[in-house]
């Protein structure tokens, strides 16, 4: 049992490593001919085995390896951090567009924040993972965001588990504004951008 669980979180593991290598292919292709990196950072987990049995428990689902695999899409998780909102988006584009790419599901929380404030976009897509004996797909959870949306959400995730969930009204009234805020100095910081070098954002 501690065996199969092992050998899947290692699936888990190796489908990351498809899609970090499908990044940095991208960003180093942008660097080389564009003389541009749209990509600021790229952090990736596998979801810790509590926070899975949590999981679990939580979703009141069976914790049978199949159920697990087919009902946490997230145990696979990869957060690409750009610079500008339009990066976000063209590098969404640029991954889910590859033929060995599957899109599970898409929550766009760019364009319909949640009420809490909390943007970014979230894509689930199925990579394929080649094994001694044979094909695997594994799905891995990508979000999207920006460096100022990536500050936010370290910042109120703390705060969430600080206060239990719990968190006081004024609190999440102070967020929602942080998150306006936010999301005005990524407006501001684009605008810049593409002054300073014209149209030739659009063009990479
Ligand atoms: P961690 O520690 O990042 O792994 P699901 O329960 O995943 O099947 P859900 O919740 O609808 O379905 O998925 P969704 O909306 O795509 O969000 C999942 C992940 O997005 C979370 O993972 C967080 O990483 C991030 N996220 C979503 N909403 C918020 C939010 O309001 N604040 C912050 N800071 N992050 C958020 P986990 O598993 O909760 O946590």
């Amino acid at each position: 049992m501690r065996d199969e669980f092992q050998h899947l979180l290692l699936e888990y593991e190796f489908g990351l490593r498809e899609v970090e290598t499908k990044l940095g292919i991208l960003r180093d292709e942008f660097q080389q001919m564009h003389d541009y990196n749209p990509i600021e950072h790229v952090s990736s987990r596998v979801k810790a085995a509590d926070s899975i049995v949590d999981k679990v428990a939580r979703k009141g689902i069976e914790p049978d390896f199949d159920t697990i695999r087919a009902s946490i899409t997230d145990i696979a998780g990869v957060r690409v951090t750009c610079s500008f909102v339009a990066d976000a988006y063209r590098l969404f584009d640029l991954l889910t567009a590859q033929d060995d790419i599957t899109i599970l599901r898409v929550k766009d929380y760019i364009a319909e924040p949640k009420p809490n404030g909390y943007k970014s976009l979230h894509a689930v897509v199925q990579v394929p993972v080649f094994l001694s004996s044979g094909r695997v797909d594994v799905p891995v959870e990508v979000q999207f965001r920006t460096i100022a949306m990536d500050f936010w959400a370290s910042l109120e995730h703390k705060i969430y588990y600080k206060y239990d969930a719990r968190v006081p009204g004024s609190l999440l009234a102070e967020l929602k504004d942080a998150a306006d805020t936010a999301a005005e100095l990524d407006s501001r910081m684009e605008r810049l951008h593409r002054e300073l070098h014209g149209p030739r954002i659009e063009r990479v």
